[in-house]
Order: structure tokens, then C-alpha cells, then sequence
């Protein structure tokens, strides 16, 4: 990697300490402006996730879920460009933006009912309650596209870059640095760089594809190539919420004023597994893991807020309300039931279809005949 330390956007050393790298010089009075109401935002948002996420990663351990993709160690480049979108902005996720999906109202038991297998998308897109945040994608990379052409619809609609802050509307899209190596994501930078669409691209390069590392994925920065498609671009520490939130900011202002796409990538890491069905200690090393850990944005934060003298209560507060959060959603995990089977079928055409019919048919069939009576008067098993 000829990754420079010089262009990284960092306001929080590691320790918390407030000491802005030469790179976050022109963000400076943005994150100055960012209320102490916002700072303690910024912290609950982070600590309240994790802990939810710990409470899904238990519940999958426990059988209650068939996979868990963790988010431990990316909450600062989820809050803070979440917290950084507006209200008119759309979202796509991936599939491990749980932060994302929780501030922009999408209730986290819908992520548990799509990774327990009982949903085919978790929650409604289009309810206002979840904050325009469209559906996880496990596809690697079709959410790139998606957020794009959505992007070029805005245009058409005269729903952006009409002048008019308060209307105007951005896409920002996550996805990773593996799936930076899919065609999508370079087609829609393509496609967006062409037609100036107001999408935000951004990458959470979280060190490791499953077991592929970021050095065989790239042999550049990834803020290099979508530059190298005309897109403004920049590198954040994404283990930092502030310089998230501000690159973000500043990112979705730009393209919701019709300047066209920018492209962000955060620098970050995964802490935990890439899904409770992979075993890094077989591909990492502990090293590695450890020095990530000094890095992590939860405490870097609590330093921080800490060092601005921010209350012990205030701590303790934040701590009761993850917790209760985390039980909660155990709570209501543990009392889902499953839908009938049948309505696997209700979704995959938006109207009904003689297919669907056919198959559904099939399948009542099928079950009936456990409970025809069997020759010899008995039930068949
Ligand atoms: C098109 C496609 N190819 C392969 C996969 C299998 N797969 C799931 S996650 C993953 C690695 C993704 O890594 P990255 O994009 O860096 O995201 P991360 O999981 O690290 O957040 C792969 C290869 C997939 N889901 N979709």
C-alpha cells in the first residue's frame, strides 16, 4: 500500500486527545460548531449499537439467529456520517450498518428478523419511520448501483441540486473493500461521474474481505481510484467519529447542491468476526487485533467527551440505556414466532402470479399429505 498518513482527514488521536491532522484543517470550523448535545449524540449512538450488537452476536451463539454480521469497531464511520445525512437523504446499507439503520429509526428487531430467516427484508423501505433507509444488501456491491440510479432518478425529479438546501436530496451508499473488487461498484462510478448524480460513495475499508486483506484487494488507496473516475474523493479515519461526521457533512451537502458525486473512505477495522460463521483468529493475527483495539472509537470518544469534562452520570446514564436496549431487543427476539410458511411466496412478484399460485399450491398439497389417513386407518408420519 502507498497509503499516506499526510491526506488521512483525523481530529481524535487515539487516546482522545483533540490534535487535527494537516488533512482536517478545512473542517475545522464544522466540527467546532458541533453542539455538546450532539458530542453526547455522537457517544450514546456508538455505545448504545454496541451493545445491541453484542445482544444479536449472543443471541446467534444461543441458536436464536442463523448469522450475525458484527458492526464492533465500525461505529464511528457509521454515527458520524449518519448523523451527518439529512432528513429528504436516502440510504443504502450493506449489511452490517446497524448503527446507520438504528439512527435513521429503523427498529433493530427488523435486522434480527431478517438474520433469523423469518423476513425477506426486515423493514419497509418506503414507511417514513425508517428514514429512508433502503434494505440490506447481501449481494456484494448491487446496493452501488442501486444508490446510483437512484441518484440519477433525483436529478431527473428536480429533487436535487435545485439551489434549495432545505429540499434537495443525497444518496450515501456504504459498502466495503472487498466488494469494491465487484464491476457494480466501478460501473456506478462510471455512471455517476458521467451523469453528476448526488451520491455519496462510502467505503468502510475495514482491513479484511473475510479472509482477503485490504493489500490484495488494492494496490492504491481506494480514495485514489474513485478520484482517478473524477470523483472528488477523501480518506477519513473512520475510527473517529468527529472527522466521519464532518467529511460526511460535507460530502452529502456538496452532492445535494448538485456538485456531483464524492466518494469517502474511512479507515477502519473489524474488531469482531466478518459473520458468526468465520473463525479469524484462522487468517489474523492477534498483533493486529491488538493494535486495532487501542484504536477502538468507543473509548476514544469517551476519552474525549472526558477531557471536556463531561460527567460521570452522564457515562453511567448512556451505559443503563445500552443495556436496557440490549435486553429489550433479547426480549423480543426470544417472543418472534415464524410467519406461515406460505408467505415465502407473497413477495417475489409485486402482483400475483400463476407461478407463484402453482408453487403455493404445490406446497399446501404437499403438507396435506402428511395428514391423509393411510390404509390401515393410521396417520401417515
Ligand atoms: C456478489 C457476491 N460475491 C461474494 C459474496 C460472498 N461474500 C460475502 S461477504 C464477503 C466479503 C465482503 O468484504 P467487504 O466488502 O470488505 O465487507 P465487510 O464484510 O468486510 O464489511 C464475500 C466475499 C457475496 N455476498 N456476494
Amino acid at each position: 500500500m502507498t497509503s499516506s498518513e499526510t491526506d488521512l482527514v483525523r481530529v481524535l488521536e487515539a487516546d482522545g486527545r483533540f490534535a487535527p491532522s494537516p488533512a482536517a484543517e478545512q473542517y475545522l470550523p464544522l466540527i467546532e460548531a458541533i453542539s455538546d448535545a450532539e458530542l453526547e449524540q455522537f457517544y450514546r449512538d456508538m455505545v448504545v449499537i454496541r451493545a445491541i450488537d453484542n445482544q444479536a452476536t449472543n443471541l446467534q451463539r444461543q441458536g436464536q439467529l442463523a448469522l450475525w454480521p458484527p458492526s464492533r469497531g465500525q461505529e464511528a464511520a457509521q454515527v458520524g456520517s449518519a448523523r451527518a445525512a439529512r432528513a429528504q437523504d436516502t440510504l443504502f446499507p450493506s449489511y452490517r450498518e446497524h448503527a446507520v439503520a438504528r439512527i435513521r429509526g429503523v427498529d433493530p428487531i427488523g435486522i434480527i428478523k431478517l438474520m433469523r430467516g423469518i423476513s425477506h427484508g426486515g423493514w419497509d423501505p418506503t414507511d417514513p419511520a425508517n428514514g429512508n433507509t433502503r434494505l440490506y444488501t447481501l449481494v456484494l456491491g448491487s446496493q452501488v448501483l442501486h444508490a446510483t440510479g437512484y441518484a440519477m432518478g433525483l436529478n431527473f425529479g428536480d429533487r436535487s441540486g435545485t439551489g434549495d438546501p432545505e429540499r434537495d436530496e443525497a444518496v450515501i451508499v456504504y459498502y466495503g473493500d472487498g466488494a469494491s473488487s465487484q464491476g457494480d461498484v466501478h460501473e456506478a462510478m462510471v455512471f455517476a461521474a458521467s451523469y453528476q448524480t448526488p451520491t455519496v460513495f462510502f467505503l468502510q475499508n475495514n482491513q479484511w474481505a473475510i479472509s482477503v486483506p485490504v493489500a490484495t484487494q488494492t494496490r492504491v488507496p481506494f480514495a485514489q481510484r474513485s478520484a482517478g473516475y473524477g470523483i472528488d474523493s477523501i480518506r477519513v479515519d473512520g475510527n473517529d467519529v468527529l472527522a466521519s461526521y464532518a467529511v460526511s457533512r460535507v460530502a452529502l451537502d456538496g452532492a445535494r447542491a448538485g456538485k456531483g458525486p464524492r466518494a469517502i473512505e474511512a479507515e477502519t477495522y473489524r474488531l469482531g468476526a466478518h459473520t458468526t460463521s468465520d473463525d479469524p483468529t484462522k487468517y489474523r493475527t492477534s498483533d493486529e487485533e491488538k493494535s486495532w483495539e487501542l484504536r477502538d472509537p468507543v473509548p476514544r470518544m469517551r476519552a474525549f467527551l472526558e477531557g471536556r469534562g463531561a460527567a460521570g452520570s452522564f457515562f453511567a446514564e448512556v451505559d443503563a440505556e445500552a443495556a436496557e436496549a440490549a435486553e429489550d431487543l433479547r426480549v423480543r427476539t426470544l417472543a418472534l414466532e415464524s410467519p406461515p410458511a406460505n408467505k415465502i411466496f407473497d413477495h417475489v412478484y409485486s402482483e400475483q402470479h400463476p407461478l407463484m399460485d402453482e408453487q403455493r399450491a404445490w406446497r399446501e398439497q404437499y403438507e396435506a399429505s402428511f395428514e391423509q389417513p393411510t390404509q390401515n386407518g393410521g396417520i401417515r408420519a
